[in-house]
Parts: C-alpha cells; structure tokens; sequence
C-alpha cells in the first residue's frame, strides 16, 4: 500500500486478556486493512505475563462467599500499571480512557462509539469469571477514566465477547476504515432511526420486484420513501427510539 508522504494518525488500542487468541477476529477484513496501512494499532496482551507465581494464577475465591471465582487485584494492577503508562502513550498523553466490559455496566451504544471513536487511545480491560477485584477499578479511576460498560442484557463467560463487539463498532466509525462514509451515515442508530430494507439487482427475483419507487431516479421521492420506511420499522421494532409523542407520526 503507497502511503507517500501521508502522515495516518491512527487510533491505539490495547486489550488485556487470558484469551489473547480470542482476539484473532481483529486481523480479517475491515479491521485487518486499516491495521495493516496504520489506521488503527492493536495490541493484545496476555494478563499472565503480570503473574509471579509457578501456576500464574490470575483468580480466586470470593470474600464473602457465593460462587464463582474473582480475578485478583495484583495481577491487574501490574498490567494496567505498564500498559497505561505514560511511556507507552507519549504522543497521547491524558487522552487514554479506559474500558471495562462488565453485565453490571453502563449499557454500550452508537453514542457512546462515536465518542470512542475520537478518542486516540483506548484500554479494553477483559475480566472472567465472576468479576475483577473492585479495587483494580477504583485504583484505576484515580488515574484515568473509566468506563464499565455493558452490550446487553444477558451474561456472557467474559469480557472478550463483549469487547470485540464494542471494537468492531468503535473502529468502523473511524474515518478511513469503511471505504463507503456515506454508508457509515446513513446505518441504522447513525439517523436515530433504525435503517429500512435494501435492495439490488435484478429488478425481479423468484416473481418479487424491488420497491418501483427505488429505480425511479426521483431523488425527493426516494429520499422520502426510506425516510418512511425508517419511521415505520423503528415504531414496530424499536418503539423507545422514537421522541415522545411522534407515535402519531405512524398512524
Ligand atoms: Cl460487557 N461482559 C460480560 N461478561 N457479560 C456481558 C457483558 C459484558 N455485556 C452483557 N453481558
């Protein structure tokens, strides 16, 4: 790929795990391209590489009881210690935030994608089993933002899931990375309103016909057409999106 004389000013980020693997996903396609001409840096590391013990132990018990295991503070601290450190963000300094998925989080959105999108490094903290120790995230907060943040509600094992979602979304926003921006703008949750169906060719497939309006060459109208069919699948699917009151828009 000839760069020339561009200077890229890419996106870093960093994802602490004991699934480094689970992280392979990010070399294909759209992730994978923009890695590979400097749009985006990713780094994955191995949170038992912060262990000192024979059997790197990274959990334990919970105080308190119930079940499960919780992930020790000591590792954690040491990772987020080197990984955020000043050192490794000299270029970027103050502008590091960091992310923990976790059920029990803020919920994730295009909202909150467009913010991380601008930001020029992010710090994906993936905990397992029951949680990490509190204290890991207070002691964080001291020195950086912090965000603990959900995708949904239900339980997954881990983090890992979770932050692959939130990267995927996160980097698809950053200029360069999808080809097609206009595509990009007009997605479902971009407008506010959930996207209508897409057609192509051919006009005619197994006897249906793609929408006449579509191959009209009317612009006004076709403009219109999706502006209704937008309204009309976010008041059946997605109701909560619409503004107080527009429900009378539908009828
Ligand atoms: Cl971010 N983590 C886990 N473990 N489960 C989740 C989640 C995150 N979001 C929804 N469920």
């Amino acid at each position: 790929m000839a760069l020339g004389c561009v200077i890229v000013v890419g996106v870093r980020i960093d994802i602490i795990s004991i699934f480094p693997d689970y992280f392979a996903p990010l070399r294909q396609a759209l992730l994978g391209k923009a890695r590979n001409v400097g749009l985006l840096d990713i780094s994955v590391h191995d949170l038992r590489r912060w262990t000192h013990d024979l059997h790197r132990t990274v959990d334990d018990t919970p105080c308190g009881g119930g079940g499960g295991m919780v992930m020790l503070p000591q590792p954690w601290g040491e990772a987020l210690d080197d990984v955020c450190s000043d050192d490794a963000n000299s270029d970027a300094a103050g502008a590091l935030r960091l992310i923990v998925p976790t059920p029990s989080g803020t919920p994730f959105s295009h909202r909150m994608a467009v913010r991380y999108a601008t930001q020029p490094r992010l710090v994906f903290a993936c905990g397992r089993y029951e949680g990490i120790d509190y204290r890991v995230i207070e002691d964080a907060t001291m020195r950086m933002p912090v965000d603990e943040v959900s995708i949904g509600d239900y339980v997954l094992a881990g983090g890992e899931a979770a932050a692959l979602v939130m990267i995927e979304a996160i980097t698809r926003l950053i200029p360069g990375v999808v080809g097609n921006a206009t595509s990009v703008a007009e997605d479902s949750f971009a407008t506010g309103l959930l996207e209508g169906p897409v057609y192509t060719k051919p006009q005619t497939w197994r006897g249906y016909e793609v929408p006449p309006v579509l191959l009209s060459g009317d612009h006004a109208a076709i403009a219109r057409w999706k502006y209704e069919q937008a309204l009309h699948r976010t008041a059946t699917r997605r109701p909560d999106l619409l503004p107080a009151g527009s429900d009378r828009l539908e009828q």
